[in-house]
């Protein structure tokens, strides 16, 4: 097979790329290990900041999300007898909007599809080769069995954190950064209406706490939990017995309203940056290059933000012979990257209990400054809603 982009792994990076390049008349074939019922139905992030949704809108991605989605102006953040609301579209003329990402995965497929893009799922063995040369190539054994080699002008590795391209990256050029987080979220998926019009991020001493949404009758919670919990030792009346008291805040009568859960799920939290996001003629975009802990609601839009970057250095690269945006496309990207990660160990750091108790005294005094100072508001807000595509 030949075209001129190879991407690997069909998640948000992946299929939001084989359509920016599509738009520009560049043609990719995308493989993915899992299946595409899977990959649709992977349950992980709900909220996209501004610019991602105008770069959905300006690539006819956005109607659905438009339709079906929730504008949210900001969220609350709270601690024990105190809830606070950060207005981001005052603070900063930018609101959010919550849309899960199996939604956004959906959207992204069913518009490749309509393209005819080429797709090969549940591949298994991907391999690359040759990127150091004009003529990379990715190998893979197809669901039938067949060994198949792509031969392309460039590789891209969207294939999240557990993917092959990392490594593509020559073990003397790459370096990695990491921060590993002494707990873990429980997350529930709950076919219950949200009890909350905005998403609840909730500092208590027996934990972080969480509220958040997928719909007008789906709430989606989360709790910290210490690293290596087993998600069998938590029942549900245990968990909405967890979720009421760290939600809870004394005030107006407010109650966390519970409901059947539909999905329970332990993920440990970690920062991490590999660098550069480039070398040769392999690019890595997303997770593949990066990882950030979900408090700040970024790995998604990060991903969203890498293509869009890289989506017109491979038109100058592969179109205009201009390699100048290729060369400055690791630079450029891991401006953000350090950005948003610095965000997401803030946001982290600042809402969830430590063994120390020096800690908590910190955290509340930034909480209280975050919440009653327009200068710390916007800092935040800015952080979480609203830097601009190509910052
Ligand atoms: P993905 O989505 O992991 O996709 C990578 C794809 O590559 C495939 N793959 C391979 N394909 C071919 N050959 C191989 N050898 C392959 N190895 C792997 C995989 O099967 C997969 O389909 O990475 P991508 O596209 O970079 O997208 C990143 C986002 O998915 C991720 O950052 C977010 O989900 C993170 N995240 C959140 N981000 C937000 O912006 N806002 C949020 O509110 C938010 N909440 C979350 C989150 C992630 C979570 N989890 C479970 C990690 C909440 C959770 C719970
Ligand atoms: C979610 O809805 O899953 C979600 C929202 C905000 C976050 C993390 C996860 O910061």
């Amino acid at each position: 097979m030949r075209t001129e982009v190879a991407i690997i792994g069909a998640g948000p990076a992946g299929l939001l790329l084989s359509h920016l390049l599509a738009q520009d008349g560049i043609e990719s074939i995308v493989v993915e290990t899992r299946s595409a019922e899977y990959v649709a139905s992977r349950i992980r992030a709900g909220v996209l900041e501004h610019s991602t949704v105008e770069l959905l809108d300006s690539v006819g991605l956005g109607g659905r999300l438009r339709a079906e989605g929730d504008e949210h102006r900001g969220i609350y953040l709270q601690w024990p007898e105190e809830r606070h609301h950060l207005d981001f579209v005052d603070l900063t003329g930018c609101s959010v909007w919550v849309y899960g990402q199996t939604e956004v995965q959906k959207d992204l497929a069913a518009a490749r599809s309509a393209a005819g893009q080429e797709i090969h799922y549940e591949v298994t063995d991907t391999a690359l080769h040759d990127l150091d040369t004009e003529r990379p190539s990715v190998s893979f054994k197809d669901i039938d069995g067949t060994r198949q080699t792509i031969e392309a002008a460039v590789v891209v590795g969207c294939d999240g954190s557990f993917g092959p391209s990392r490594a593509g990256i020559p073990q003397t050029v790459r370096e990695s950064a990491e921060r590993v987080y002494p707990y873990s979220w429980l997350g529930i998926l709950a076919d219950v209406a949200p009890s909350t019009d905005e998403l609840i991020y909730a500092w208590h001493p027996d934990g972080f706490a969480m509220h958040s949404m997928r719909s007008a009758t789906v709430s989606r919670l989360y709790l910290q939990v210490p690293n290596g919990t087993d998600v069998s030792t938590w029942s549900d009346d245990r968990i909405w017995d967890a979720l009421a008291t760290r939600l809870g805040h004394g005030q107006n009568g407010w109650r966390l309203r519970p409901g059947p859960i539909t999905e329970k799920s332990v993920l440990p939290m970690r920062s991490f940056v590999q660098t550069p996001m480039r070398h040769g003629r392999l690019f890595l975009a997303g997770d593949a290059a990066h990882i950030v802990p979900p408090t700040g609601a970024k790995g998604l839009n990060l991903a969203v933000a890498d293509v869009a970057v890289l989506a017109p250095a491979l038109l100058a690269l592969l179109r205009k012979k201009d390699a100048g945006p290729a060369n400055s496309y690791s630079e450029n990207a891991l401006r953000r990257v350090w950005r948003c990660t610095h965000f997401s160990w803030w946001m982290t750091t600042m809402l969830h209990i430590s063994e120390d108790p020096f800690d908590a005294h910190l955290q509340l005094s930034q909480l209280r400054w975050v919440t009653s100072s327009e200068a710390g508001a916007a800092g935040l807000a800015e952080n979480y809603a609203g830097l601009p595509i190509g910052f």
